[in-house]
């Protein structure tokens, strides 16, 4: 990991510009992530931008970023401005999943820090490449890469630092070792409160009711699995939400969550706690992700995509 973190620093100076960016409907993890790579570029006197598009977002990444301040931001308005620029994408490999692919045209080299499942759809020529799966999250690896070069941070960032990590363990459910619970210790350290982050997660109550009536009206299939179809159009969010939340019942070991995200597609957020091949499923229908967390979207009917679902379950 040191030598990775020392590759980053060495590679800061030839630019002019750094840009860090993640995925689209970015969450707390990958937010998180550009904050703590934001800090350490900023601590050694360079110029650095989080890319935003800012429109669209969960309420809780809203929270997240008013309550952070000097941040400078970018989107597809004035990225056209910075010249001779580093990309560093994190949480994300492949193209499609950022929240614009054209951010490549406008840089001159690019750099993915993932934890994902690596894609076919990785794009080819990075600077660097750093995709290690048996990582929790992001946060994790940028609490170390903070560690190590002694920055520190703002409370704020810190809280949103703990509660991205929060988010992608499932509560320290999911690919939890003790390096994660270490990341977890430094970030407090480092200032995370842990009230606000609670603060920061918490559900409004309308959101949570109309929630907990799509898991009223789920089902399990050969007992472990969970599988909801949702009324009416919902963002993907939305779906990745209720996959997360399903997970967390008794003998739930996997869970399916399809619904229209617009007129034409389907969405699917599957979530593993590790022994269900989610992955296997989810790559069916055209999409992708990690072993205990992926996705897709299709414009397969309804009826199709449950009955691959269902199907590949049941093996
Ligand atoms: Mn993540």
């Amino acid at each position: 990991m040191e030598d990775l973190f020392n590759k980053l620093d060495r590679m800061y100076d030839d630019y002019d510009n750094i840009v860090v960016a993640g995925h689209s409907y970015p969450d707390l993890d990958c937010y998180g992530a550009c904050l703590a790579i934001y800090n350490r570029v900023c601590a050694l006197d360079k110029d650095c931008y989080v890319y935003l598009e800012g429109n669209g977002y969960s309420d809780i990444m809203n929270k997240a970023i008013s309550s952070v301040s000097d941040v400078k931001y970018v989107n597809d308005d004035n990225i056209g401005n910075l010249t001779n620029m580093l990309l560093i994408i994190v949480d994300a490999h492949q193209v499609d999943r950022l929240e614009n692919s054209r951010i490549f045209d406008f840089c001159k080299d690019f750099v993915i820090l993932d934890h994902h499942i690596k894609d076919r759809k990785c794009p080819k020529g990075s600077k660097l490449l750093y995709i290690n799966n048996s990582l929790s999250s992001m946060v994790e690896l940028m609490t170390y890469y903070l560690d190590y070069s002694n920055v520190s941070i703002d409370s704020s960032v810190a809280t949103i630092m703990l509660a991205g990590l929060e988010i992608d363990t499932n509560g320290y459910n999911l690919k939890t070792t003790s390096r994660t619970y270490k990341a977890a210790s430094m970030l407090v350290e480092m200032g995370a409160d842990v009230t606000l982050k609670q603060e920061l997660l918490k559900d409004s109550k309308d959101d949570y009711v109309r929630r907990a009536d799509f898991i009223k009206n789920s089902y399990t299939v050969n007992g472990n699995v969970a599988l909801c179809v949702l009324p009416d159009v919902n963002k993907t969010e939305t779906l990745a939400e209720i996959a997360d939340s399903l997970l967390t019942f008794d003998n739930i070991e996997a869970s399916f969550v399809v619904s229209k995200i617009n007129d034409l597609e389907y969405g699917v957020s599957a979530r593993s706690i590790g022994e269900i091949d989610i992955l296997k499923t989810v790559r069916k229908l055209g999409g992708g992700g990690s072993t205990t967390s992926c996705g897709a979207k299709t414009n397969k009917s309804l009826s199709e995509i449950k009955k691959l679902i269902i199907k590949s379950i049941k093996g």
